[in-house]
C-alpha cells in the first residue's frame, strides 16, 4: 500500500474551521456505557493552497462522543485540544503533509480521536489536491464492503427480535448484539433460535470482569463469530486468560489504541480478531499500520464505527476496502442512524455499501443539510 505522499509538494494552510452538527438518532442506542439519543458531532474543514496556487478544501469528522464513557475523550474536550494544541502545532509546520501531523502533535498525550480528525482533514485536502481517492491511496482491493449492524440493548427480548428481524430484512450480512451482565445469554439464545444460521457476534464494551469467565463461556454453544471487548481496556492479561477458557474468539476494540498495542495483544493471546476504528487509534495512517500488523499475524480485522455522519463513514469505507478487512464491519447504511445526514446518504445494496471513488474521502457535506444540522462554527485557525 502507498500511505506516503512524500513524492508531492506540501500544502500551505489557509484556515481550519470546527463545525458542530447535531443529529438525532432514528432510535436510541443503548450500550453497557449508556444510552445515546443523538450525536453532537465535530466536523473539521481545512482550507489550503497547493504549491501551484490552487485552493483546496478538506473534511474530516472527530468521532468523540458527547460524554467520556466509551473513551476518555468527549467532543467539547476534543474541540478544545484541537483549538489550543493540535491546530497550532500543525499551523507551525512549514508545509502540510498527512505524515507530518502525528509527529507534530506527538507531544500531546492521548487525545487520539482529536488527532485523528486533524490528520484526516490534512489527508483529505492533500488527496483532493492530487485527485487521489482515499481507497486507492490505502491500497483498496474491493469497490464495495460487506456490512453488519450493531444492535443496542432493548427493554425486552421480543423488542430485540423485532429490531434484528428488521435489519436482516434490509440485508445486513452480520448482526452484532450489545451485551452486559443481565443481558447476554438469553438475548443471544433468542436471536439464534429465531434467526438460525446468521452471522452473529456480541460486544460488551468492557462490562465484565475476570471473574465472569465461566459465565461468558456460556455463550460458546451459540457459535458466535466473536465476543468484542468483554473486559476493561487495560486488561490484556485478563483477555488472554479468558481466551484460554472460551471457545468463542476474543476480539478487541477499546484496548487497541495503536499498532504496538495490537502487536502486544496478539503476541500475548489476548485477541484473535481486531476491530479497527481510525479515531480510536489516532488516524488512518495508524489504522493502516494495525491492518498490516494483523495481516502479518494472520489476524482478521473489521472496521468498527462510532455512529459517524457521512463524512466519517466515507473514510471508513475506504479503509474497510483494504485486503485484511475480511469480516463485515459496523459500517451500516446512513438510514440506520439518521433521517437527515450531512452528506448524500449511503444506502445498502445487497448487504453492502459502495466505496467512494472521488478524490480524498470522496464526499462533501450537502450545503442545505449542513446548514440545517449545524449548531456552531469556529475558526480554530483564522483564515488568511
Ligand atoms: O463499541 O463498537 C462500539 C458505537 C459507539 C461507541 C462504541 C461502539 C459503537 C457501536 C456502533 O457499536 C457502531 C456503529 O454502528 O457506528
Ligand atoms: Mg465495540
Amino acid at each position: 500500500m502507498s500511505t506516503t505522499t512524500q513524492d508531492v509538494e506540501p500544502l500551505r494552510l489557509l484556515g481550519l474551521e470546527a463545525i458542530r452538527v447535531a443529529l438525532p438518532l432514528v432510535r436510541p442506542f443503548r450500550t453497557s456505557f449508556g444510552t445515546q439519543h443523538a450525536r453532537d458531532a465535530l466536523l473539521l474543514r481545512l482550507l489550503a493552497r497547493t504549491a501551484d496556487g490552487r485552493e483546496v478544501e478538506g473534511w474530516a469528522e472527530c468521532v468523540s462522543d458527547d460524554d467520556p464513557f466509551y473513551s476518555s475523550e468527549y467532543v467539547v474536550g476534543s474541540q478544545d485540544v484541537i483549538r489550543r494544541y493540535l491546530a497550532p502545532a500543525v499551523a507551525a509546520l512549514p508545509g502540510l503533509r498527512p505524515e507530518l501531523v502525528a509527529p507534530a502533535t506527538a507531544r500531546v498525550t492521548g487525545h487520539r480521536m482529536a488527532k485523528a480528525a486533524v490528520e484526516t482533514v490534512v489527508l483529505d485536502a492533500f488527496l483532493r489536491a492530487y485527485r487521489m481517492p482515499l481507497a486507492r491511496h490505502l491500497g483498496a482491493v474491493r469497490d464495495q464492503v460487506d456490512c453488519g449492524v450493531s444492535v443496542g440493548i432493548t427493554d425486552t427480548v421480543p423488542e430485540l427480535l423485532d429490531v434484528v428481524g428488521g435489519y436482516l430484512a434490509e440485508g445486513y450480512r452480520r448482526i452484532k448484539l450489545k451485551i452486559e451482565p443481565g443481558w447476554d445469554v438469553e438475548p443471544v439464545r433468542a436471536v439464534r433460535e429465531r434467526f438460525g444460521d446468521i452471522v452473529l457476534q456480541v460486544d460488551a464494551n468492557t462490562a465484565y470482569t475476570r471473574s465472569d469467565a465461566a459465565h461468558l463461556a456460556r455463550l460458546d454453544p451459540f457459535d458466535l463469530l466473536l465476543v468484542e471487548q468483554p473486559l476493561p481496556e487495560d486488561d490484556l492479561p485478563g483477555h488472554a486468560a479468558l481466551a484460554r477458557v472460551m471457545r468463542t474468539p476474543v476480539c478487541l476494540d477499546e484496548s487497541i489504541v495503536s499498532a504496538r498495542a495490537a502487536a502486544d495483544a496478539i503476541a500475548m493471546g489476548a485477541c484473535s480478531i481486531v476491530n479497527i476504528k481510525p479515531g480510536r487509534v489516532g488516524g488512518y495512517l495508524e489504522a493502516v499500520r494495525i491492518h498490516d500488523v494483523c495481516a502479518a499475524a494472520g489476524v482478521p480485522v473489521w472496521c468498527g464505527g462510532m455512529l459517524e455522519t457521512g463524512i466519517g463513514r466515507a473514510a471508513n469505507l475506504a479503509l474497510a476496502a483494504m485486503p485484511g478487512f475480511t469480516l463485515p464491519g459496523d459500517t451500516s447504511a446512513s438510514r440506520r442512524y439518521y433521517t437527515l445526514d450531512v452528506t448524500t446518504p449511503f444506502d445498502l445494496d445487497d448487504g453492502r455499501l459502495a466505496v467512494p471513488t472521488s478524490p480524498g474521502i470522496g464526499v462533501d457535506p450537502l450545503p442545505e443539510a449542513l446548514a440545517e444540522l449545524t449548531t456552531s462554527r469556529e475558526w480554530v485557525i483564522e483564515p488568511r
